[in-house]
């Protein structure tokens, strides 16, 4: 069996008596235990040298082979280019791009040298999966290193349309570098078929069936939506009522029902138009005041870019205005909570909610939901209010889905979702938590991984 070799930007080592960050890392660790190998990475950290070098920890059998960026690769690379053009054209969001040429070659120079450092920790016999847009030219770097190795790419954000895509400067060669890949996986069947017409249209790849032939290259193309890990979910969120935290927050709600949410604090999140719906909610339904709380969590993401920055203040700002206007002495109803907590509280608080609210603007596939709905008591469950325009609107077809451009629909779903009778709660719950469990977090990586040509042993 072939070592697996996992590719991602940034990579956390797991450490003795911590728990592990995030589901998605779980899933990869697991992968990785599965196979034996190795994840190769950015380990979060910025040095002076020009020319970082990896170490290597081991960890439970696996090698987390870790570097660091320089400054200009850290303000080029990642901050520039992967996130002040590629994340928001991604995300549809032309007006949010800032295009400095200097961005782009710093982010292939980044992506070069990466394949440099990784070719030397290669035997020849790995199988090779990369993740995500901060590395699209990596494969094509690599194979100019020499591996033939067989090569996946998984894009978990999503694929914009060909228009978009012209708007980069480079986008051809952007697209093209795809093909060094051997199997690229999408969220989405609407991604991968943004995809295909966009290589059709911009660089005459010729489509059968899901395989595109560019040249003398072919790249297989396949869905994998990625899921979360339901039954680790369930049991911390089934634990979280023993937690005196939780038990607070319970008690604190003063039988005030409540609406939750937990999001990177990211502009593609939507959480500007949300707590306008909410504001709406008050306004337009006044019986809800004094009976509903928001309380919504947004962890703080990539603050030294400037969009990131004005949105905390534009929040603080709009949870201000709301509390001042409508809060009593004894109600308030925004909780606007600018803090990264640990999961198994999200966990507490998502089983504590009435309803569940996720409506980012566009989303490759968003797992806040699903986490929402695995934390659910399925005797009492919440309801979910999701916007269509998240990659996993495609599997939950038992959540209120809305245009989260429009805050007076979202006032209308809350509403919809609050007075939601028990019966209709249970049944779109157990059809939204049949989804979820039937594409969890271990089937994404297995599935992918078969189709990159790999033998996964049960
Ligand atoms: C990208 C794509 C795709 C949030 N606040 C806290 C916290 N979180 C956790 C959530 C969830 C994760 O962060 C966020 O995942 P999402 O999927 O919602 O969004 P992105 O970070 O944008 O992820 C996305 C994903 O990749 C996977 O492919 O679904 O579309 O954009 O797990 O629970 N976790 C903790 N504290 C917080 O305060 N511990």
């Amino acid at each position: 069996m072939k070592d697996l070799v996992v590719v991602s930007n940034r990579v956390s080592i797991p450490e003795a008596g911590r728990s592990q960050a995030g589901g998605l890392a779980m899933a990869l660790n697991s992968a990785l235990a599965r196979h034996g190998g190795m994840w190769f990475g950015w380990n979060g950290e910025i040095c002076h040298d020009t020319s970082p070098q990896p170490t290597q920890t081991r960890r439970n059998g696996i090698t987390y082979a870790t570097l660091p960026l320089n400054a200009e690769q850290h303000n080029d690379y990642y901050l520039g280019f992967s996130n002040e053009v590629l994340w928001p054209i991604f995300h549809f969001n032309l007006g949010a791009m800032k295009f400095h040429r200097h961005h782009a070659q710093v982010y292939y120079a980044t992506n070069q040298h990466f394949a440099e450092q990784l070719s030397k920790l290669l035997t020849g016999d790995e199988l090779i999966w990369v993740h995500d847009y901060h590395l699209i030219p990596l494969g094509e770097a690599l194979r100019r290193q020499g591996s033939h190795a067989p090569m996946g790419f998984f894009l978990h954000i999503p694929f914009p349309s060909a228009e978009l895509l012209r708007c980069i400067p480079g986008h051809r060669d952007l697209l093209a570098s795809f093909f060094a890949y051997d199997l690229l996986g999408f969220q989405t069947p609407q991604d991968l078929e943004t995809f295909c017409h966009a290589a059709i249209r911009i660089l005459g790849a010729k489509r059968s069936d899901n395989v595109l032939r560019y040249g003398d290259q072919r790249l297989k193309l396949g869905i994998y939506p990625v899921g979360i890990d339901v039954d680790t979910l369930q049991r911390e969120a089934q634990h979280s009522e023993t937690k005196q935290a939780v038990r607070q927050l319970r008690t604190s709600l003063g039988g005030c029902a409540l609406i939750a949410g937990a999001d990177r604090l990211d502009y593609s999140k939507g959480l500007g138009e949300r707590m306008l719906a909410f504001e709406h909610l008050l306004d337009d339904y006044p019986h809800y005041r004094r009976h509903v709380l928001y309380t919504q969590v947004a962890s703080p993401s990539r603050s030294a870019i400037t969009e990131y920055d004005d949105l905390r203040q534009q929040l603080e700002s709009q949870a201000g205005h709301i509390n001042g206007l409508h809060s009593d002495l004894d109600w308030v109803p925004v909780h606007y909570i600018n803090k990264t907590y640990p999961r198994t509280a999200l966990m507490g608080l998502f089983r504590a909610a009435q309803v569940g609210l996720v409506t980012p603007l566009r989303d490759g596939m968003n797992l806040v939901c699903k986490e929402f709905v695995a934390a659910q008591d399925s005797r009492d469950p919440g309801a979910l209010v999701l916007s269509e325009l998240a990659g996993a609107a495609h599997e939950l077809e038992g959540a209120l889905l809305v245009n989260p451009y429009d805050p007076h629909a979202i006032a209308e779903a809350l509403d919809q979702a609050l007075q939601m009778p028990h019966e209709e709660r249970c049944r779109r719950h157990a059809s939204m938590l049949a989804s979820v469990r039937c594409n969890d977090l271990t089937r994404w990586w297995q599935r992918f991984l078969d189709d990159l040509g790999y033998a996964v042993s049960s």
